[in-house]
């Protein structure tokens, strides 16, 4: 199917907003880019931190190798996201909760920049990096609120070590949260997918559930993806500049 990037589809799309019952947003790396957080994989290049590949260090088997450094690799993320604001795609998604009968909003970020951006209820599919969660027994904390010179820190309900609360490759997305997503991707009307390589699942197979299901998919990125072929409209740009073009 042919995609659609002509200068009067944000008047279509404007059209699309007013009559949706139920909006269903995926967001990605991207939609955090101009906030000043580094994608995972951007021009051609992939994260590579103290010589390793992020898929290396952010990994379930670096866990289980050498906790101490998945956490200095966590706090070197911390230390970046702490002057990283919330930026004008964040804001126009948290504006869009409050606009239709139904809104959906899952990311794939670990940022929290869209619930600083106000939006409430956010499915974080791969978890949330200013959370800790307990090896033991699966207590969570803030990590602002843990000792920041023990690593791993100790849980204060079990005193087992504790890790990030993330999802890192090869490990299962949190319980539930996946299901809740699909299903509410099954059930929408209209699914926008923004700053995303969508190479990554299960997360990735969401956008194509919703068309499945009969949704209007599209996509806000400033390249291609293996997604680009199945939506009904691309539009290639920077989520900061093209969402807030969409206010309806
Ligand atoms: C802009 C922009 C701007 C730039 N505006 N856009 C099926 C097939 C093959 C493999 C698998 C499969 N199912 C599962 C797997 C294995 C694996 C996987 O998917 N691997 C693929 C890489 C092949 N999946 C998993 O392991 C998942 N677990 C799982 O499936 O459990 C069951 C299982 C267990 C064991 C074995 C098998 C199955 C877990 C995945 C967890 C991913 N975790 C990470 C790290 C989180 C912690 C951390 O932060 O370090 O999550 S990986 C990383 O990728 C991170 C992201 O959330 C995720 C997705 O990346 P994202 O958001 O798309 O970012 P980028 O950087 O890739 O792309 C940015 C995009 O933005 C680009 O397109 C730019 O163009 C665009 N952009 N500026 C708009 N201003």
């Amino acid at each position: 199917m042919p995609v659609k990037q002509e200068p009067n589809i944000y008047e279509e799309l404007r059209e699309r907003l007013r009559s949706a019952r139920h909006v269903f947003a995926l967001t990605g790396a991207g939609v955090s880019a101009e906030s000043g957080v580094p994608t995972f994989r951007g021009g051609g290049d992939t994260t590579v931190w103290k010589g390793m590949p992020f898929d290396v260090i952010s990994s379930a088997g670096m866990l289980a190798r050498d906790l101490p450094a998945v956490w200095e690799w966590f706090d070197y993320r911390r230390g970046v996201l702490g002057h990283c604001q919330p930026n004008a795609a964040h804001t126009t998604l948290a504006r869009w909760q409050d606009s239709f009968p139904r809104f959906t909003l899952v990311t794939q970020n670990v940022d929290g920049l869209h619930a600083a951006a106000g939006s409430r209820d956010v499915l974080e599919l791969h978890g949330n990096a200013w959370r800790a969660r307990c090896l033991g027994c699966g207590w969570r904390e803030d990590v602002r609120h843990l000792d920041a010179d023990e690593r791993p820190p100790v849980c204060r309900a079990c005193g087992e070590a504790m890790r990030p609360d993330v999802v890192l490759f090869g490990e299962m997305l949190p319980a539930g949260v996946f299901e809740e997503a699909a299903m509410r991707a099954s059930e929408c009307d209209l699914c926008f997918v923004v700053g995303t390589s969508a190479i990554v699942y299960p997360a990735a197979a969401l956008p194509a559930e919703a068309r499945r299901a009969g949704a209007y998919l599209v996509e806000v990125n400033p390249e291609p993806t293996p997604l680009s072929e199945i939506c009904d409209m691309t539009i290639r740009g920077l989520a900061g500049e093209i969402l807030p073009r969409l206010e309806f």
